[in-house]
């Protein structure tokens, strides 16, 4: 632990001592009795190769490290990263192309896959050079690839969209990178990102850090997360299957067996679970585990990740990332995925950052469409240009009803964005300090949502 938390540590030292575990913090110093110090003994420690009875009794099968998931539902899981693990997702540096001469800049948090397992693993795997920094800093970016002379830098999607939204500069160009590596990128950011920055190669994977298998397109169509060509279909069997989203559940037909999609129609992403692509569940939690496994897919018996994702998968077997299922909502009868609606709103020039959910409304199935939008510095919120631009790039159903302003978006450590107390607080001006605005189709406007407004869509007089 980094000696920051020392409050936070000392709090549950007496439990973590019981359970023998020792505990250093990243310092020089410890301040606080039966943690230790952990930089002194690193600095201290030989370079030479480190014995091989240190690691007798370590197989594949030996759990490296626990890595938590996100959390953007519910509180963090620890999920079981075993070494074979481990070397699998440190590979995905050496696939996409990464070399020894090669130096990536990291400014992912190192406490998840990404950053720890992709990054560092990663340049530990073909002995490549790792620059870090403690927090992704969108002003500081370029310099540092600048000063650092990197080549290869690690992402994820909103940090491109942070990097887009800098103002433009004459030196926009002027870099070495020549690869980013990483997942979750938009096809409109990834276009933006291409002409403000250059050519540089875009090697973009899919995979979750408790899943199974991945994919990666190591080529760079644009937007997409990767193929699914016949080499990962036989290591790693896995399924896009029919969702039903307002049952939040899988649609099964007579026999109780799941139903595959067709090319162009979204799906649950399911991967089974074999010798190959073991599913290791999370430390001291069988029931969470068993809730990631959906079981009879295809047969009787058999057993499959449930990764939360909906993928697409179009005629020429590419894929596509659409949403995580409990983020897409259903309105009007149809499916709105938030993470689309996210980047067409982020186009609008004086949107800086965009969260999309749903709230529930009186009297109506589904959920209602609602943005939490923080504004460009020095923007002002323009409701007559955001009207015509969800008009002319959104279905209507999916253009967002309510909209509300917000100083900054609550985010996670991996820039990943928070819904629930959003969802939960709703769109009452009467409790919610923030300016609220309420499309208004007559007006062609998105028009500050007054008491009055709110109360008609309250008692269900004003009909959505
Ligand atoms: C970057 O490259 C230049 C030119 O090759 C070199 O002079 C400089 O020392 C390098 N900087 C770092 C931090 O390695
Ligand atoms: C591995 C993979 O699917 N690569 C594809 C990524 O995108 C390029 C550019 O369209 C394709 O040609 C590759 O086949």
């Amino acid at each position: 632990v980094p000696a920051e938390l020392r409050e936070a540590v000392e709090e549950v030292l007496p439990d973590l001592e019981r359970d023998g575990i020792r505990v250093f913090y990243l310092s020089s110093a410890s301040p606080t009795p039966g943690v230790e110090a952990l930089l002194g003994a690193i600095e201290a420690a030989p370079d030479e190769p480190l014995p091989a009875w240190h690691r007798a009794g370590v197989t594949g099968d030996s759990k490296a490290m626990y890595i938590y998931t996100s959390g953007t539902t519910g509180l963090p899981k620890a999920a079981v990263i075993t070494e074979l693990k481990l070397m699998m997702v440190a590979s995905l540096a050496r696939i996409c192309g990464v070399r020894q001469d090669d130096v990536v800049y990291t400014t992912l948090p190192l406490y998840h896959s990404a950053g720890l397992l992709v990054g560092v693993g990663g340049c530990l795997d073909v002995g490549a050079t790792c620059v870090l920094r403690s927090k992704f800093s969108a002003s500081q970016f370029w310099a540092d690839c600048r000063r650092y002379n990197v080549t290869v830098i690690q992402y994820v999607g909103e940090l491109m969209r942070y990097l887009c939204n800098t103002p433009q500069r004459p030196d926009d160009r002027e870099h070495g990178v020549r690869m980013a590596l990483g997942n979750g990128m938009r096809a409109e950011v990834w276009k933006e990102f291409l002409r403000r920055f250059g050519p540089v190669a875009v090697c973009e994977f899919y995979g979750a850090t408790e899943g199974n298998a991945g994919f990666i397109n190591y080529t760079g169509k644009v937007g997409s997360v990767g193929r699914a060509n016949r080499f990962i279909q036989l290591f790693a069997p896995f399924e896009l299957i029919r969702y039903n989203v307002e049952q939040d559940e899988p649609v099964r037909d007579e026999r109780g067996l799941c139903i595959p999609v067709p090319p162009g129609e979204t799906g649950l992403l399911v991967v089974k679970i074999t010798k190959n692509t073991p599913f290791h569940g999370y430390a001291g939690d069988a029931q969470k585990t068993e809730k990631k496994i959906l079981r009879d897919v295809l047969a009787k018996g058999d057993a499959y990740f449930n990764s939360g994702d909906l993928l697409m998968m179009d005629s020429e077997r590419f894929m596509y990332f659409q949403d995580r299922v409990g983020d897409t909502f259903r309105w009007k009868g149809e499916n709105v995925a938030t993470t689309e609606v996210e980047a067409t709103l982020a186009l609008v020039s004086f949107i800086q950052d965009v969260n999309v959910y749903g709230v529930a409304v009186p009297g109506c199935e589904g959920r209602c469409g609602m943005a939490a939008v923080c504004l460009k510095a020095g923007a002002t919120f323009d409701g007559d240009k955001l009207y015509a631009h969800t008009r002319d790039t959104l279905p209507a159903y999916a253009a967002p009803r309510f909209v509300r302003i917000q100083d900054s978006l609550e985010i996670t450590g991996t820039f990943k964005q928070c819904k629930n107390n959003l969802v939960k607080e709703g769109f009452d001006p009467g409790t919610i300090r923030d300016r609220l605005f309420f499309r208004d189709d007559a007006r062609r406007s998105y028009v500050p949502l007054t008491p009055q407004t709110f109360a008609a869509i309250r008692d269900m007089k004003l009909s959505l």
